[in-house]
C-alpha cells in the first residue's frame, strides 16, 4: 500500500477561500500533497475587511489535531491563525508529543492590510511554546517587527538570527528592498539566504502568507530538505501571485491563483 505525503493545517476558516485553512488546503493540494485541516476559529470577512472572529473551544481544536495525528499520521504540520494565547500554549503542549514531524509555524498576527489577527498577549506565548518546536517560522515583515520589538533589517544576519534563537529556522517575508521586496531565510545549515523580487502591481495578496507557508509544508512532507522546500515554495508563490494579478475578485484584496499550474497562463508564468 502507498502512503500519501500528508500535511495537517491547523488554521482559521476564511469564507472567501483566499486565506486561512481554505488557502492552506488549496496550496497543499496544488503542490501535490494530501491536505487535512483542523479549524481554530471562524472568521467573517469580505475582501475589504475582517468583520468578526469567533475562536472555537480549545478542546475542540486539540481534539481535531489529535484525531488526525494519532490515527492517520502527518508527514508535516502547519499552523496558521490561532488567535488566542490559550490556544497557542495548549497547542504547544499537544504538538510537543509529535516532535518528529516537521512543523511550519506561520505566526499570523496581522494580515496584508494591517488588520490584527491575534490577541496581543498571544505574541509572547508563541516564543515560549510553539517556536521551540518549529522547524521553520514564517513571519511577514510586520510580524517580524512585532516579534523583535524593532524594525527588521536584512542588511546583516543579526535580525534573522535573532528570530532563530528558539532552535528553529526562519523566513521573513516581504521585507522592503530597493528592487521591490525581499524574503530573508536563515537556517543553521545554510546561513542567511535572500530572495529578491520585483513588486507585482496587484491587490490580490490576501492569503499569500498562508499559501506560502503551506506550500513549504507540502514540499517538506514530500521529503525535500528545508532549503529545497523554501526554494520550491518561492517559485510556486511567485507564479500564483503573478497569475492571480490577472483576475478580478471583489472590491478589495483578492486571492492568489492557487491552481495556476493547471492553466496555460500558469505554465508559461514560471
Ligand atoms: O492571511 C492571514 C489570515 C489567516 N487566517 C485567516 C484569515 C487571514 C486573513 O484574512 O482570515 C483565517
Amino acid at each position: 500500500m502507498k502512503e500519501y505525503p500528508k500535511v495537517l493545517a491547523i488554521a482559521g476558516s476564511e469564507p472567501l477561500g483566499s486565506a486561512g485553512v481554505q488557502a492552506d488546503i488549496k496550496s497543499i493540494s496544488a503542490c501535490g500533497s494530501y491536505a487535512a485541516g483542523a479549524i481554530t476559529c471562524i472568521v467573517d470577512e469580505d475582501t475589504t475587511r475582517v468583520k468578526q472572529v469567533f475562536p472555537l473551544p480549545v478542546e475542540l481544536v486539540t481534539g481535531q489535531v489529535r484525531s488526525f495525528l494519532d490515527d492517520v499520521h502527518a508527514s508535516a504540520i502547519k499552523t496558521g491563525m490561532l488567535f488566542t494565547e490559550e490556544l497557542v500554549r495548549t497547542l504547544g503542549d499537544v504538538l510537543a508529543a509529535y516532535r518528529t514531524v516537521p512543523l511550519v509555524v506561520d505566526p499570523v498576527m496581522v494580515d496584508s492590510a494591517g488588520t490584527p489577527l491575534i490577541r496581543p498577549e498571544a505574541i509572547d506565548a508563541y516564543k515560549e511554546s510553539l517556536f521551540p518546536l518549529a522547524t521553520l517560522i514564517t513571519p511577514n515583515f510586520r510580524e517580524a517587527n512585532l516579534l523583535l520589538h524593532r524594525t527588521f533589517s536584512g542588511d546583516t544576519d543579526e535580525d534573522i538570527r535573532a528570530l532563530c534563537r528558539w532552535g528553529n529556522a526562519a523566513i521573513v517575508k516581504s521585507v522592503p528592498h530597493p528592487e521591490g521586496l525581499m524574503d530573508v531565510f536563515y537556517s543553521a545549515s545554510t546561513g542567511m539566504k535572500t530572495f529578491v523580487k520585483a513588486k507585482v502591481d496587484t491587490r490580490n495578496v490576501n492569503g499569500t502568507g498562508c499559501t506560502f507557508s503551506s506550500s513549504i509544508a507540502a514540499y517538506l512532507s514530500q521529503g525535500h530538505t528545508l532549503y529545497e522546500a523554501v526554494c520550491l515554495a518561492e517559485t510556486y508563490i511567485d507564479g500564483a501571485i503573478r497569475v492571480g494579478a490577472t483576475y478580478r475578485f471583489g472590491t478589495g484584496f483578492g486571492p492568489v491563483a492557487h491552481f495556476y499550474r493547471r492553466s496555460e497562463a500558469g505554465r508559461t508564468a514560471e
